[in-house]
């Protein structure tokens, strides 16, 4: 169907539609699912939006992880809940992406066997419990710095999706940051961790914007187009300016021995992430893809039985309605 949806799209070389397109994303306004939108849009939108919704689903593995290891009752229930309103935030983005007129499954198949990208972040180990703290302090930190713009993206669908999402993520952020904040008070070693985690998690972290502003293949037309309302340098500017006074309240030591506040440009200084490592990650060499890719396989092969069940029950019932009428 995707396939098939994309190649029988009218092509994008009518002028004056392109034009009075543009107008409307230049004054702003939302464009819906039945307007007509030109086919690099639509495959934009499917591409972020999609990648957007495997992120959700993938980023559940790292902290599920640790639900049954949760240092106490409370903790876990809170991670519990975390971890489910991040397949909720996945469910909402793979029902935006549906209004584009790609399915759910072709979604998933298109994760499963490789063809469309989750972000990198997931590809990196949980180690310890501090690392439960470092990702919901950076990660999600991270995720909303990127999110909070894309409220105001010209899709409507997601962009509705984004504000619902945006609320639960600060909640997230924050009990990241709380976990931090018990382990770096807490005794010597439980300070280590802490340090270990972010030492572990900066770079990966700043990697979450994508490639720098010159290596990026996307930024110009997206940005034009409003899908995407930041450079990726921008916004990785802006979560390095918020989270370094964060780690100083905490006592900890951001891990990069280049950063330094520059008084006339009012921003943190800082290196820039190891880019080989990232391409090579989202190639699918990072520490945790093969695993990561594999967990979500057999998700999908264990639940065959419930989608054929509901296929033969939907079938059956659609038998039974022809023969009543
Ligand atoms: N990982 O031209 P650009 C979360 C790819 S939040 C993997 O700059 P674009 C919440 C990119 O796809 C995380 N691939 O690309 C949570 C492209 O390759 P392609 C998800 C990346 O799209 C928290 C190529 O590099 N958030 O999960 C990454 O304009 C905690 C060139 O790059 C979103 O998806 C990356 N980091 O900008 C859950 C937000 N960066 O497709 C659980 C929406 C780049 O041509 C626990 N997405 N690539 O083969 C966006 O804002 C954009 O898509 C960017 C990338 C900024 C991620």
């Amino acid at each position: 169907m995707y396939a098939q949806m994309i190649k029988s799209e009218s092509t994008d070389d009518d002028p004056e539609k392109l034009a009075a397109f543009q107008a409307r994303i230049d004054a702003n306004e939302k464009i819906e699912p039945k307007d007509w939108m030109p086919q690099g849009y639509r495959k934009t939108l499917i591409r972020q939006i999609g990648q957007h919704a495997h992120s959700e689903i993938v980023g559940q593995l790292p902290e599920g992880n640790w639900i049954t290891r949760a240092p106490t009752l409370e903790r876990k229930a809170i991670l519990l809940a975390k971890v489910q309103d991040e397949a909720g935030h996945g469910l909402y983005l793979y029902c935006a992406a549906e209004t584009l007129g790609v399915t759910r499954d072709e979604l998933t198949e298109m994760l499963n066997d490789g063809r469309m990208k989750y972000s990198s972040i997931f590809n990196y180990p949980t180690l310890t419990w501090a690392d439960m703290g470092a990702v919901g302090w950076l990660v999600d930190g991270a995720a909303i710095m990127n999110q909070v713009p894309l409220q105001r993206t010209s899709f409507g669908p997601y962009s509705r999706a984004m504000i619902r999402v945006c609320k639960e993520e600060s909640f997230h952020q924050r009990q990241g940051y709380d976990i931090m904040m018990r382990m770096a008070e807490g005794t010597p070693a439980q300070k280590r961790m802490a340090q270990d985690a972010l030492n572990r998690f900066w770079q990966p972290a700043l990697m979450m914007f994508g490639p720098s502003d010159k290596d990026s293949v996307h930024s110009a037309q997206s940005m034009a187009w409003k899908i995407k309302m930041n450079t990726n340098d921008e916004l990785r500017q802006k979560f390095v300016d918020q989270t370094v006074p964060q780690a100083e309240y905490l006592g900890l030591t951001v891990p990069d021995d280049n950063l330094r506040w520059n008084e006339d440009t009012g921003h943190y200084e800082f290196s820039e992430p190891d880019w080989s490592e990232f391409f090579d990650v989202i190639q699918g060499n990072g520490p945790c893809n093969t695993d990561r890719l594999e967990a979500r396989n057999a998700a999908w092969n264990d639940g065959a039985w419930v989608r054929d069940g509901m296929h033969a029950h939907a079938q059956k019932k659609q038998q039974t309605k022809v023969a009543a009428q």
